[in-house]
C-alpha cells in the first residue's frame, strides 16, 4: 500500500501558523498589528464589491487573512544550501535575486516561496532570505573571526535534518512526520536571548555593521518579522499610533492607486531586547535591536517594460527628494511620488493594452454559453464580455524598499557603499541550485490562462498582440 503523504501545501500552512503563534508571543505587537489588518481589511471588502469580487475570481480571498512573509538572514553558504532543502519540504522555491550591498547592506537576498497558482492560492508564504556576504568585511582579523564564529554553530537540529533527508529520499512526509517536521524547523527560527559571543566581540561586530553583528552574536537566524497583507496601506499606517506603534516616516514602492501595483510595504521600528553576552565572567548584558513589525499591500505584477518604467520613475523622485532619518520631507516625497507616477496609466485595460503589466485571462459564463459561434480576435473577445482579465498579484519584492526596510531597522547613519557588487553566481553556488526568474512565472501563468480560456471558448491556437 502507498504511504498516504501529506501535501505540501499543507505542510507549508502548519508551518506558517505554528510561526504566526511563535511571533505573536515574542513580539506582542505583531498580535495587535494583525488584528488591525484584519479589521481594516474586512471593512475595505465591505465597502469595494468590485475589489471583493476580483480577489475572489482570482482564488486569493482565501488568503489574504493567512498571508505573511517573512525575512532572515543567514551567515554561512551551507546554512543556505540547507534552507533551500528545507523550504522545499513546504513546497517553497528560490525565486528571484536581490543585491543589496548598493544599498549599504553586506549580503545579497532570494525569496523561497510557492510558485504555481494553486499552491499561492492555498497559502503564498514567503520568506526573504539574505546571506551574508563576508567577503563585505574589509578587516582581516574581524573576517577571520566571523568566518570561525559561524563554522562553529548549527542552526538546524538533527532530527529537523533527518526529515529533510527523508523527505527527499521518499518524496513526501507523513502526517506524523510534517508536525514533527514542523516543530524541529521552527526551532531555527526562535529568538535567542543568549548571544553566542562575548559583549566585546559584539561591540566590535556591531561598530563594523550592526546587521554584522545580529547575524553572527546568536544561535540561529531568528525570524525578524513576520508581515500581513493589507488591502488598504495608507488606513492601517495612519491607524497603527492610535495602536501604540509608530510606522516608519514613509512608505515604500509606488504611490496609493486606483490600479494598485507591485508592492507597498511600510514598517515599525526594531524593538530594544535585552540579551546575555557569553563572557567568562558570566553575567555581562546588553540590548540588541532587530526585531520589527511590517505591512504591505500588494498589486498587480509589471512586466519588463512596465518594471523599468517604474524603476525609472522611482528614481526620478529619489533624486529630486531624500528624506531624512527623522522623517523630514515625508510629505514632499509623498507628493513627488503621486505627480511622477501619472506617467504610469492607472487604468487597467491600459495597462494590459501597453504591455505593462500581466494579466489572467478567463472565459466568462456568457462566452462558454456561445461557444464555437465566436469571433477569433481576443480584443473582440474582451470588448463583448467574453474573455475577461485580472491582475496577477506581483509575490516577490523590490530591491529598493527592501533596502529601505533594512536601513530603518539598522539606522539610517549607518550607510555604507561598497565597491564590490552583484555576485549572483557565488549566491547560486552556495544555494545549490539557479534562482528562478520571477518575470518567466508571471508570463507563464498568463500564457496558460490565456490557452485555457481559448480553449473553453472553442477557439484555439490564438494569441493576443497585445501581451508581453
Ligand atoms: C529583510 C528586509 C527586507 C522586505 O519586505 O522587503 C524585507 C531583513 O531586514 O532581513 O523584509
Ligand atoms: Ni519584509
Amino acid at each position: 500500500m502507498p504511504v498516504p503523504f501529506v501535501s505540501t501545501d499543507h505542510i507549508r500552512s502548519l508551518f506558517t501558523e505554528a510561526m504566526s503563534q511563535m511571533y505573536r508571543t515574542e513580539v506582542p505587537q505583531y498580535g495587535t498589528l494583525i488584528e488591525l489588518v484584519g479589521q481594516v481589511n474586512a471593512e475595505v471588502l465591505a465597502r469595494d464589491q468590485e475589489l471583493s469580487e476580483r480577489l475572489r475570481r482570482a482564488g486569493e480571498l482565501e488568503r489574504i487573512d493567512v498571508e505573511r512573509h517573512g525575512a532572515i538572514r543567514l551567515g554561512t553558504a551551507e546554512e543556505l544550501f540547507t534552507i533551500r532543502r528545507l523550504f522545499a519540504v513546504m513546497g517553497m522555491q528560490s525565486v528571484g535575486y536581490y543585491d543589496l550591498s548598493v544599498a549599504g547592506v553586506p549580503v545579497h537576498s532570494t525569496c523561497f516561496r510557492p510558485v504555481d497558482e494553486a499552491a499561492l492560492n492555498v497559502n503564498p508564504f514567503r520568506v526573504f532570505t539574505s546571506l551574508l556576504r563576508l567577503e563585505l568585511i574589509e578587516d582581516e582579523d574581524l573576517r577571520a573571526e566571523v568566518a570561525a564564529i559561524l563554522a562553529k554553530r548549527r542552526i538546524y537540529t538533527p532530527r529537523a535534518i533527518a526529515l529533510i533527508e527523508q523527505h527527499e529520499k521518499a518524496s513526501g512526509l507523513t502526517e506524523p512526520e510534517a508536525s514533527e517536521f514542523v516543530a524541529e524547523a521552527l526551532e531555527t527560527f526562535r529568538w535567542h536571548g543568549e548571544a553566542t559571543v562575548s559583549a566585546g566581540t559584539y561591540k566590535r561586530l556591531h561598530d563594523t555593521h550592526r546587521l554584522i553583528a545580529d547575524v553572527v552574536s546568536f544561535k540561529g537566524p531568528h525570524i525578524n518579522h513576520l508581515t500581513p497583507r493589507t488591502l488598504d496601506i495608507d488606513e492601517v499606517q495612519r491607524r497603527m499610533p492610535a495602536h501604540g506603534i509608530t510606522p516608519k516616516a514613509v512608505i515604500e514602492g509606488p504611490p496609493r492607486r486606483d490600479c494598485n501595483i507591485l508592492l507597498r510595504q511600510t514598517s515599525f521600528k526594531a524593538l530594544e531586547e535585552p540579551i546575555a553576552f557569553a563572557d567568562a565572567a558570566g553575567a555581562a548584558s546588553g540590548t540588541h535591536t532587530a526585531r520589527f513589525g511590517e505591512i504591505e499591500q500588494r498589486g498587480v505584477a509589471l512586466t519588463a517594460k512596465g518594471r523599468a518604467l517604474y524603476d525609472k520613475l522611482l528614481a526620478s523622485v529619489r533624486g529630486e527628494v531624500q528624506v531624512g532619518a527623522s522623517g523630514a520631507k515625508a510629505s514632499d516625497y509623498d507628493s513627488e511620488l503621486a505627480e511622477r507616477f501619472k506617467a504610469l496609466t492607472d487604468n487597467w485595460d491600459e495597462l494590459r493594452r501597453e504591455g505593462l503589466a500581466f494579466f489572467r485571462y478567463s472565459a466568462t459564463p456568457a462566452g462558454i454559453a456561445v461557444r464555437g459561434q465566436l469571433p477569433s480576435d481576443p480584443e473582440a473577445l474582451i470588448a463583448r464580455g467574453y474573455l475577461r482579465f485580472d491582475p496577477i498579484i506581483y509575490e516577490d519584492f523590490l530591491p529598493v524598499s527592501a533596502a529601505g526596510i533594512f536601513q530603518s531597522n539598522l539606522g539610517t547613519d549607518q550607510q555604507q557603499n561598497y565597491a564590490t557588487r552583484s555576485n549572483r553566481s557565488a549566491f547560486e553556488e552556495a544555494l545549490g541550485a539557479k534562482v528562478q526568474d520571477e518575470l518567466a512565472l508571471y508570463a507563464e501563468r498568463q500564457a496558460a490562462s490565456l490557452d485555457l480560456a481559448m480553449e473553453k471558448l472553442g477557439l484555439c491556437d490564438l494569441t493576443l498582440k497585445t501581451v508581453a
